[in-house]
């Protein structure tokens, strides 16, 4: 397996207890690929934490926000970056262990040969462990909830652990994104479909966070609620405009 252009990218927000051994298994399991820290000027040093410890490793890089915070803003500075940098696929996951990194080598092998892959809880061979029932249902009844108002037909469009190829990231248009938390997710997933890209989902088990605190806010949830209603009716209004553009030519 060739990783040698690709780049993980972990945005982090205040998770100085979870970095290290983190960073450290990403590369256990990766050795060859790069490593993009998107650090939104955490508080408790995460940011400084990381760079003493890998700082001298040519495999680790870290982009060190300033400025509004915003998880959206992170990955789509992080794979910019990638883009300007040359890489040929991103790899993308949170920083708390949720995302096992054993999974990194099924998500770049699949990327092979799909331009979005998603690490996925709902389909056959995923799941999730350890976590409260008020979670569950929370992240099943978004997916359903994606699934009937925008039409888009992944089992787990909120999934944050994914991996893209540079010509899917080329696709989409990232200056067009406007969404910043889980809906961050299912408005790449949804551009992704309108640009013809296809898009794999392999299994994986997601686990609860091992330490630290989880930064979803209320905002980020009523974003979640708004955003697939917003998509459906912007795809409507983008296909009424082709089809009168046919209807001139
Ligand atoms: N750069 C950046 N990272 C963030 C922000 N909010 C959360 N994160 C990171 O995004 C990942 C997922 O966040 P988390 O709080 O675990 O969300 P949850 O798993 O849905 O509860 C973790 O790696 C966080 O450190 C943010 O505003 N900026
Ligand atoms: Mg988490």
């Amino acid at each position: 397996m060739q990783t040698a252009r690709t780049l993980i990218i972990i945005p982090t927000y205040n998770e100085s207890e979870n970095i290290l051994e983190l960073i450290h298994r990403v590369f256990a399991e990766t050795p060859k690929a790069h490593l993009l820290l998107v650090d939104d000027n955490s508080p408790d040093g995460t940011a400084d934490l990381a760079d003493k410890a890998f700082g001298e490793d040519a495999r680790f890089h870290l982009l060190r926000r300033t400025g509004a915070r915003g998880l959206g803003r992170s990955y789509v500075d992080g794979y910019l970056y990638a883009l300007q940098e040359g890489y040929a696929r991103v790899v993308q996951m949170d920083a708390d262990f949720s995302h096992d990194p054993r999974y990194i080598p099924m998500l770049i092998e699949t990327s092979h040969s799909a331009d979005v892959t998603l690490g996925s809880r709902y389909c056959p061979g995923g799941g999730v462990e350890d976590w409260s029932l008020h979670r569950v249902m929370l992240s099943r009844f978004a997916n359903f909830y994606v699934s009937r108002v925008t039409g888009l037909n992944v089992r787990d469009a909120t999934s944050g652990f994914r991996c893209y190829t540079r010509y899917a990231l080329e696709k989409i248009h990232l200056e067009q994104i406007v969404s910043n938390g889980y809906a961050f997710q299912v408005e790449m997933t949804y551009r992704a479909k309108e640009e013809g890209l296809s898009i794999v989902e392999t299994p994986i088990i997601f686990t609860d966070r091992r330490q630290g605190r989880s930064k979803i806010s209320r905002k980020v949830l009523i974003e979640s609620v708004i955003m697939p209603w917003r998509l459906r009716f912007a795809m409507r209004a983008a296909r009424k405009l082709r089809l009168a553009q046919l209807d001139q030519k």
